[in-house]
């Protein structure tokens, strides 16, 4: 992705998961905006962006970060967010190892808590080990935790599958972690 998408899409990510009110946007309980709507307040907040290059943005995002609504008069994050949102998600049947990708420096405080949200809704699970060690990286020197999803779907733990091949789940108790 150009570096022209790539900050407007951070910047989306940012309005549509975390700060909606940051432009004096609101988002419904599933989190979507009126499109109208969110071109306006960028462009009031100094951020403009038109509508091509909006749906530039979300066709290109490499995870699937964003949706329209089906007549494409709303957008939403399809995953990622810190305010409560109700996504509908269904619950699925996770394989039976799904892999987060976090920072050695995390891992004392994983070993005795577990995973946990942190300042989002839901902790994020991947299903390849090379996807979740990008994600690591993000936070430093990148290790990759095994979960044993399937066994914590069979003790009656939620699972949701995003848009994006993302898996969320609120907590991952620390006795289905497979530390490396
Ligand atoms: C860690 C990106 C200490 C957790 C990615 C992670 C993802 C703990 C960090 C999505 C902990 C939170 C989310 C505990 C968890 N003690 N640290 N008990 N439990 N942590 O950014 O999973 O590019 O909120 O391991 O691809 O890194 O933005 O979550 O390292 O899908 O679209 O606390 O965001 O997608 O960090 O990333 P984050 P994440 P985008």
């Amino acid at each position: 992705m150009e570096n022209k998408l790539i900050r407007i899409s951070k910047f989306l990510s940012y309005i549509l998961r975390h700060k909606p009110e940051e432009i004096g946007l609101s988002l419904d309980a599933e989190g979507w905006a009126q499109v109208d709507e969110l071109l306006t307040k960028a462009r009031q907040a100094g951020r403009p962006i038109d509508k091509d290059t909006l749906h530039r943005v979300v066709e290109q995002s490499d995870k699937k970060r964003f949706s329209f609504s089906k007549n494409g008069t709303k957008i939403r994050a399809n995953y990622g967010h810190s305010i409560p949102v109700s996504l509908a998600f269904e619950s699925h049947e996770p394989p039976e190892f799904l892999f987060h990708g976090t920072a050695v420096r995390f891992l004392s405080s994983i070993r005795e808590h577990g995973l946990g949200p942190g300042t989002r809704q839901y902790v994020h699970l991947v299903i390849d080990e090379r996807t979740a060690t990008d994600v690591g990286r993000r936070h430093g020197k990148p290790i990759v935790l095994t979960i044993q999803a399937r066994m914590m779907h069979t003790k009656g733990f939620d699972f949701f599958k995003t848009e994006s091949g993302i898996w969320l789940t609120k907590n991952v108790p620390v006795e289905y972690i497979q530390f490396p």
